[in-house]
């Protein structure tokens, strides 16, 4: 049973049987200790910007049709990060650490030509859980934002995740909005012990300027006999004609192409991806997730599993704690960066158009799942960033830090 032998073989196969009965929370899923993550969910969001010089490319671009097929291919390059990059050694994706409410990741990409890119994600809710983020390079005035929960079942050894939210780009210079949907995905390789991701369904990027993207994806023996594939086109919103087709393999190369032409491609290895900087963990804030979960990183690391098991009920049972104070209290956790609303005009709007698309073209239309899945619409709130930057919101912050530490 591929890599896994004597004790840890029958730790994975009682694994399985326990998330055979899983309620979908996949906080709640227990895993074996050798595949915990000491990396938390928080820091996924860092994988839209690993390539930053992509991430703001689209700015550069005159032609609303050249923007969007920028923007789309930008973000098929993020996706060997979102959904791969821990996995590098085939089937070692690992379980990462659930985030408590109000844990942060800050940091900021520096990279030759695009400049400084900024990234605040923070957990703003936990029941269930959802993380927030904003993703922004104000030289070039590219802003992406977008939150994300997930939504687990288990079936025919595999475990499928659906992902609930949505991220949006905005581009300045056109005032131009994007919508962006987030694909499904399942685990492959359980039975194995050697999980990785493969992406399922489909994704779309709508955009205010009139453009639609769809991307298809594909596994193992469906269209290919390769792994992670897919196809997309971008076509003017309400026409059949498709402008460009791009294909290939999001973990390694893919070739964008006018009608039969090949006009552009990419590939992962000319493309490094740029490292993001964070504070050195002494002057992190508390909140701030390596800085949270310092000690159970290390216990995982030192492969105590017994150490790591007791580090994480600590965080668990403070932020029980927590929870019940605020209610006694009736003061509510606020969160730092972001707002829940309960309605998104401009999503509404770029939905809309893609729908009307979709059902003409006679492909299911999108939706988006019901706010109440997700606690709220999230958005950045630019006022809440402004005063924490200003010192404006320093008593507030304390306080919330105080608790936390208590
Ligand atoms: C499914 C997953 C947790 C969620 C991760 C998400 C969906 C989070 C938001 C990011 O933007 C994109 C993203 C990428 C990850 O690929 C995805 C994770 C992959 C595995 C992990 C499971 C909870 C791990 C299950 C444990 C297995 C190894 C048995």
């Amino acid at each position: 049973m591929g890599r896994k032998k004597g004790t840890a073989k029958s730790t994975w196969a009682s694994f399985l049987k326990s998330i055979a009965s899983f309620n979908g929370d996949l906080a709640s899923m227990t895993a074996p200790p050798f595949i915990l993550s000491k990396t938390s969910l928080v820091e996924y969001s860092a994988y839209w910007t690993e390539h930053p010089e992509l991430f703001v490319a689209p700015a550069k671009e005159q032609d609303p049709e050249k923007r969007a097929l920028a923007v789309l291919k930008w973000f098929l390059s993020t996706l060997k990060q979102q959904y791969s990059s821990r996995s590098e050694k085939l089937g070692s994706e690992k379980k990462p650490l659930n985030p408590f409410l109000g844990e942060l990741f800050l940091g900021h990409w520096e990279h030759e030509t695009a400049g400084t890119t900024e990234l605040v994600s923070e957990q703003v809710s936990h029941h269930p859980p959802v993380t927030a983020y904003s993703i922004f390079n104000k030289k070039h005035g590219v802003k992406l934002q977008g939150y994300n929960g997930q939504k687990a079942s288990f079936a025919s050894m595999t475990i499928t995740v659906k992902q609930v939210g949505l991220a949006t780009l905005h581009i300045d210079a056109f005032d131009e909005d994007y919508l962006i949907t987030l694909p499904a995905l399942h685990i492959e390789g359980l039975v194995y012990g050697t999980p990785y991701v493969e992406l399922e369904r489909s994704t779309i990027i709508q955009s205010s300027s009139g453009y639609l993207a769809k991307i298809e994806y594909a596994g193992k023996g469906w269209l290919s006999g390769k792994k992670n594939c897919f196809t997309a086109t971008l076509q003017k919103t309400g026409s059949k004609e498709i402008l460009y087709t791009v294909s290939g393999q999001w973990i390694d190369t893919f070739t964008i192409k006018k009608g039969k032409t090949e006009v552009d491609s990419f590939s992962h290895k000319d493309h490094p991806t740029t490292p993001l900087n964070i504070s050195l963990l002494e002057n992190q804030d508390p909140l701030e997730s390596r800085r949270a979960w310092a000690k159970v990183a290390a216990a995982i690391d030192e492969g105590d599993y017994e150490k790591t098991g007791l580090e994480k009920s600590k965080i668990e049972n403070a932020q029980r704690e927590l929870r019940k104070k605020e209610k006694e209290d009736g003061s509510p956790w606020e969160q730092r960066y972001f707002t829940s609303k309960e309605r998104n005009d401009t999503v509404d709007k770029l939905l809309e158009v893609a729908a009307k698309h979709m059902v003409a073209s006679g492909v299911s239309a999108v939706t988006l799942d019901d706010p109440s899945k997700t606690n709220g619409l999230w958005v950045f709130d630019e006022q809440k960033y402004e005063d924490v930057k200003s010192g404006k919101r320093d008593e507030v912050l304390k306080a919330a830090v105080k608790s936390v530490e208590e």
